[in-house]
């Protein structure tokens, strides 16, 4: 199940709990895929049905939020970065991670801008998301997503020129800049029928352009998609039936 260089072996295979929208869950299966580490996928009890509660998965992760690495020994890790930062250790080969102090730092700054900034922009729309479009006010629209411009704008100045993040190889960056793409290149201006902000940052959309052609971002991008369409048709049902 592992290459023969990586350090880590298992007698299962991990688990992961996630949902596919998620971006965050998203960059953990990156590693999971580049890495040929063996993965169940699980779907958390009381994510995306509101009959459900989140009980049982806070036993796993008292935080709540996907994803959560699990062991086969039964540990369990949350937080996708830590998680990323994990498996690298664990399983070094392919690297993920560059060797150059400078380059990591690069990877662990873009990461960090999307985590802190990038997310933080889109949040107020996906709480509209999740409403009746009744509740949609023209003035929270247009302030996260100029917002979540400025937030691009700082990813606009640090990201590579040469088709990745960072250097001339995929890197955990990617996998935390891509599927938050996604939903800021794609998504939002589909659902809230804003503009496309790539279209202001010509570096970060060159790069939008060549790191769909790596193979597996593509698979993480075309399961978070399938995610994104998933879970819009259980709000859309939600919003129904609370009009
Ligand atoms: N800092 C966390 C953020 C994870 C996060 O916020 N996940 C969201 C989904 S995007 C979540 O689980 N929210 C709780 C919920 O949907 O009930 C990480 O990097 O893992």
């Amino acid at each position: 199940m592992l290459s023969s260089t990586n350090s880590r072996r298992e007698d299962g295979p991990v688990k992961l709990f996630q949902t596919y929208d998620s971006p965050f869950p998203s960059r953990v299966r990156l590693l999971l895929y580049a890495k040929g580490i063996e993965v169940e996928i699980i779907h958390p009890p009381g994510f995306g049905a509101s009959e459900e509660t989140k009980a049982e998965y806070l036993k796993v992760n008292p935080i709540g939020r996907v994803p959560t690495l699990v062991l086969d020994d039964g540990r369990a890790l949350p937080e996708s970065e830590v998680i990323c930062e994990y498996l690298e250790d664990a399983y070094p080969e392919p690297a993920l991670r560059p060797a150059d102090p400078w380059a990591r730092a690069q990877m662990r700054l873009l990461s960090r801008i999307c985590d802190f900034y990038v997310v933080m922009a889109m949040v107020p729309l996906f709480n509209l998301a999740g409403r009746s479009r009744r509740h949609w006010e023209p003035a929270v629209v247009e302030a996260a997503a100029d917002k979540l411009a400025e937030a691009l704008a700082y990813l606009e100045t640090f990201i590579g020129s040469d088709g990745y993040a960072v250097g001339r190889s995929l890197t955990q960056a990617d996998g935390a800049i891509a599927p938050q793409l996604v939903l800021a290149s794609e998504w939002i201006p589909s659902v809230f029928g804003t503009p496309d902000p790539l279209l202001a940052l010509p570096r970060l959309a060159a790069y939008w352009k060549a790191i769909q052609t790596d193979p597996i971002i593509a698979r993480i991008l075309n399961e978070t998609r399938q995610g994104i369409v998933m879970q819009q048709q259980t709000a859309h049902d939600r919003a129904a039936r609370a009009v």
